[in-house]
C-alpha cells in the first residue's frame, strides 16, 4: 500500500538560518511545497527508545550468546565506477563507519566469529563460496548506500545459491535499507527449480541503526532451539508475529523459499539518543577481511599492525542531526529532528584506544553539522584540547576533520584557533551555490570568504562543497554567479579542496518524488540506461536544461579550474601558511582525481550530446506490495505524488550531501 500526498506549491517552513530558497535562478515566491516526502516522522516524544534500553538489550544478548554459538558474514557493498572526484581517496582508505558499528555490535553482543568484507578491497568475493571457521555463516549482513545497490543486490543473489539447507540469515541495510527498503525485494522465474518463481531479495531488511539489528536477533534467538539454523529460526519468529514489535523491519511474506507475496513494515526506527550507548568502535576493527583479489575468505581478519595502513582515516560518529532544514537533505528527517551525541569523554576515549590499538590518527567525524549546537561542539573541543592519557596529551596523537555549515562556523570564529588545538585540521562546509540562488541557508559571498579566511588563520583547511544546477552558467561576466566565479572565489579564500556535484535527486527528501513526476530524471540517454551508481552527484542524472551535455562538462572544467600544474606551483610557493603544504597534496590528489572523472564521465556527456534522452515519470519503486503490521499504509511505502498546481520553472533537484 502507498503513501499518497497531493503537492502543493507553497513557501517552505524555514528553520535557523534558512530564509529563502529560490531555485532556477528565480525568486522563491510560491515555488516549493512544504511535502511529507522525508521519512516519516514518529508521534512526537516517541522518537528515541528509553534511556538505558540499548545497553540493557546489549546485556540481554550476551545471555543468549552463552547459547548460540553464531558465525556472521557482514559485506559492504561498493561499486567501483563511483571511483573519482570528489572522493577518490576516502571511499577505499576509510574503512565505513556503518559495517565498523555493526560489526562491533555483534561482537559485543558475545558473537566474536564475525568478518566484515568491504568490495573496495575484496571485489571478487562470492558469497555463494563463503566458509568461516569451517562453516557457512549462520547470518551474511549486507550494508550498501543506494549508489551501490546494485552491487548489493549481486552479492544477496549470490549467497541466495546456496543450499537452502545451510543458507545462511540474509539481512540487508545501510542507508539504502533507511531510504528505499523495498527496493531489496523482488521475484524472480529461477532456472534451478525449473521455472517456478522465487525471491530474489534478502530474507528481512533493516530500516535503522544497531538497535534494530540485535533487537531482531534477540527474538530470532529467543525461538531458536538447539541446533537450528537461523533461518529456519527467523522463518518460525515471524510466523509467530515476534518481529512486529521491532519498528524498523521490512520482512517478506511468502512460503520460505517460494516469491514473496507481500512485504510487512513494522515502521520508523527509534533511535538511540545517548550515543554512549553504542558499543565501542574498537571492536569493529578487528573483524576485517584483509585486501585480495580472492573469492574467499582468508583463514583470519586483518593483523591490527596492517588497520592503519589500509584504513588510515578512521570515521567516527560524534553526533548526527543538524537543524536545518534543506529540502535537498534526507538528514533531518532521518533524524526525527533530533539532535544525537557522544559525551565529549567518549569521543576522546575512542579516539586514543583506535590510536593505541592499530596507531590511527586521522579521524573524520560523520557529523552532519558539528557546529550544530555551539555550547555543545564547544564542549567536546574543550575536551579534545585538554585531555591526556598516560601522561600523552591526545591532541598529540589524532588530528580530526568533519562537516560543517558556513553559518555555523561563523558563530564559532573566536573558538577556530582552540578547535586547531583539539587537532581539528579541516573542515568540509556545504556552500552550494554562495549566490543563494539555488538554496539559501544564511551563506553569502562575504560570510563564506570570511569563514574561510578565520580558518586559515587558525591553520584548519576550508573545504568547501557546491553543487551546479540547470542555471548556473560555467562563467558570468561580472557577477558571482558563475561556477568558474565561484571556484575562483573559494579559491581566492583559501580553498584548500573542491567539491562541485551535480544536484541530483535523493530519496528520503521532500523534493525526490516531485522531480521524478516533473519529467526531469533521466531514464535513459542513446539507449544507454542511467544506473544506480550514477546517482552520485558525478553524472548528470536530472536536468532540464536544454543541453545537458554541458552540465557534465561544466562539472570537469570546475575541477581542471581548481586542479591544475598552476595552482600546485602557487600551492608550492605559498607552503609556508598554518595550512603547510596540504593545498599542495589536495592538488595532486585532485589532478589525479581529475582523470577519473575524464574517463568515466565523458562518454556519458558525448551521449547527451548526440544520444535521445528518455525521462522517468516517477522514481522507481519495488515492484511488491508494501502494509503496515495492521494492514494499513506503510511507513516506508512509496509516495504517490498529485500535483496541484504546477509551477512555472522547474524545481530544484535534491542531492545528498
Ligand atoms: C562519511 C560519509 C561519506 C564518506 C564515506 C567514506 C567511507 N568509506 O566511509 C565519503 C565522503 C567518501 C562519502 C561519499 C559519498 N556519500 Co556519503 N556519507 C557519509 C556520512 C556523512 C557518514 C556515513 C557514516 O559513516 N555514518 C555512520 C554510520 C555508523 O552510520 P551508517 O553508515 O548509516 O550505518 C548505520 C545504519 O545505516 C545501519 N547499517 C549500516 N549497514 C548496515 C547493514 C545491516 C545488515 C544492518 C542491519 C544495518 C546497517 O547501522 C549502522 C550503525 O548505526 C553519511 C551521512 C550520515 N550521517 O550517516 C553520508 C551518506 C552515507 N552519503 C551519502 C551519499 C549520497 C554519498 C555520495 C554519493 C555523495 C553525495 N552525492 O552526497 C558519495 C558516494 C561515494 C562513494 N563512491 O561511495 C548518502 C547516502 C544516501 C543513500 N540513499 O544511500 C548519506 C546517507 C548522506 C545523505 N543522507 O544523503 N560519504
Ligand atoms: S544540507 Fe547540510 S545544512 Fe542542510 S539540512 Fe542537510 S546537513 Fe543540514
Amino acid at each position: 500500500m502507498g503513501r499518497s500526498v497531493d503537492l502543493v506549491y507553497a513557501r517552505p517552513r524555514c528553520t535557523v538560518g534558512i530564509d529563502a530558497i529560490a531555485m532556477d535562478g528565480i525568486a522563491n515566491e510560491g515555488r516549493l511545497g512544504a511535502f511529507a516526502m522525508e521519512l516519516l516522522r514518529r508521534t512526537r516524544g516517541d522518537e528515541l527508545i528509553r534511556p538505558g534500553e540499548l545497553l540493557s538489550l546489549r546485556h540481554r544478548l550476551r545471555q543468549l550468546a552463552q547459547k548460540n554459538d553464531l558465525v556472521t558474514v557482514i559485506a559492504c557493498a561498493f561499486d567501483h565506477r563511483t571511483r573519482m572526484l570528489p572522493f577518490i581517496y576516502a571511499d577505499t582508505r576509510m574503512a565505513p563507519a556503518g559495517v565498523r558499528a555493526i560489526g562491533s555490535a555483534m561482537v559485543d553482543a558475545g558473537f566474536p566469529r564475525t568478518r566484515i568484507v568491504l568490495q573496495q578491497w575484496n571485489r571478487w568475493f562470492r558469497p555463494s563460496r563463503m566458509q568461516l571457521d569451517g562453516r557457512v555463516p549462520d547470518l551474511f549482513l549486507v550494508s550498501t548506500m543506494g549508489m551501490h545497490s546494485a552491487r548489493a543486490l549481486e552479492l544477496i543473489r549470490d549467497a541466495r545459491r546456496i543450499d537452502p539447507a545451510h543458507r545462511p540469515l540474509i539481512i540487508a541495510g545501510g542507508s539504502h535499507g533507511v531510504y528505499e527498503p523495498d527496493r531489496f525485494f523482488g521475484n524472480e522465474v529461477s532456472d534451478r527449480t525449473m521455472g517456478s518463481t522465487q525471491s530474489t531479495g534478502p530474507d528481512v531488511a533493516v530500516t535503522g541503526e544497531e538497535f534494530v539489528l540485535l533487537s531482531l536477533l534477540e527474538a530470532i534467538l529467543s525461538v531458536r532451539s538447539a541446533g537450528e539454523s537461523m533461518r529456519s529460526a527467523f522463518f518460525r519468529a515471524r510466523d509467530s508475529r515476534a518481529l512486529d514489535d521491532i519498528p524498523g523491519l521490512i520482512y517478506p511474506l511468502g512460503q520460505p523459499d517460494g516469491a514473496i507475496e507481500e512485504l510487512i513494515d513494522t515502521g520508523m526506527q527509534r533511535l538511540v539518543g545517548d550515543l554512549d550507548e553504542l558499543p565501542h568502535p574498537v571492536l569493529g576493527y578487528r573483524l576485517l577481511e584483509p585486501p585480495s583479489r580472492s573469492t574467499l575468505l582468508s583463514a583470519r581478519a586483518m593483523p591490527a599492525s596492517r588497520i592503519r595502513w589500509n584504513s588510515p582515516i578512521s570515521s567516527l560518529v560524534m553526533t548526527f542531526g543538524c537543524k536545518f532544514a534543506c529540502p535537498y537533505c534526507p538528514i533531518p528527517g532521518y533524524n526525527q529532528r533530533q539532535h544525537r551525541l557522544k559525551s565529549p569523554a567518549r569521543i576522546a576515549d575512542e579516539m586514543w584506544q583506535l590510536n593505541k590499538e592499530y596507531g590511527l590518527r586521522y579521524f573524520f567525524g560523520t557529523d552532519d553539522n558539528f557546529f550544530n549546537n555551539k555550547a555543545r561542539a564547544l564542549d567536546i573541543i574543550e575536551t579534545l584540547a585538554r585531555v591526556e592519557f598516560e601522561g600523552i596529551p591526545l591532541r598529540n596523537r589524532a588530528r580530526w576533520y568533519t562537516e560543517v555549515t558556513v553559518h555555523d562556523t561563523l558563530q564559532m570564529k573566536e573558538h577556530l584557533p582552540l578547535a586547531r588545538k583539539a587537532g581539528c585540521r579541516a573542515l568540509w562546509l556545504g556552500v552550494e551555490d554562495m549566490t543563494a540562488k539555488l538554496v539559501n541557508k544564511g551563506q553569502t559571498v562575504n560570510k563564506t570568504t570570511e569563514a574561510f579566511q578565520l580558518m586559515r588563520d587558525a591553520g584548519i583547511c576550508p573545504m568547501p562543497m557546491m553543487m551546479h544546477h540547470d542555471s548556473q552558467p560555467l562563467y558570468s561576466p561580472g557577477t558571482n554567479y558563475g561556477l568558474l566565479n565561484q571556484v575562483n572565489i573559494l579559491r581566492k579564500a583559501g580553498a584548500v579542496s573542491l567539491q562541485v556535484l551535480m544536484i541530483t535527486p535523493s530519496p528520503g527528501t521532500k523534493l525526490y518524488e516531485g522531480t521524478f513526476e516533473q519529467g526531469m530524471v533521466l531514464q535513459s540517454v542513446g539507449g544507454r540506461k542511467t544506473l544506480p551508481y550514477m546517482f552520485d552527484g558525478n553524472y548528470v542524472v536530472a536536468s532540464s536544461h536544454p543541453r545537458p551535455w554541458r552540465k557534465q562538462f561544466n562539472l570537469l572544467l570546475g575541477y581542471a579550474f581548481m586542479y591544475n600544474p598552476l595552482w600546485l606551483a602557487a600551492a608550492l610557493f605559498r607552503r609556508k601558511t598554518k595550512v603547510g603544504m596540504k593545498p599542495a597534496y589536495m592538488q595532486i590528489v585532485g589532478m589525479i582525481g581529475l582523470t577519473q572523472n575524464i574517463r568515466r564521465t565523458t562518454g556519458w556527456a558525448i551521449r547527451m550530446m548526440f544520444g535521445r534522452i528518455q525521462r522517468m515519470t516517477e522514481p522507481p519503486r519495488g515492484t511488491i506490495p508494501i502494509r503496515s503490521v495492521s494492514g494499513e499504509s506503510a511507513a516506508h511505502a512509496p509516495v504517490s505524488v498529485t500535483i496541484a498546481a504546477r509551477p512555472a520553472t522547474r524545481m530544484p533537484l535534491p542531492v545528498a550531501v
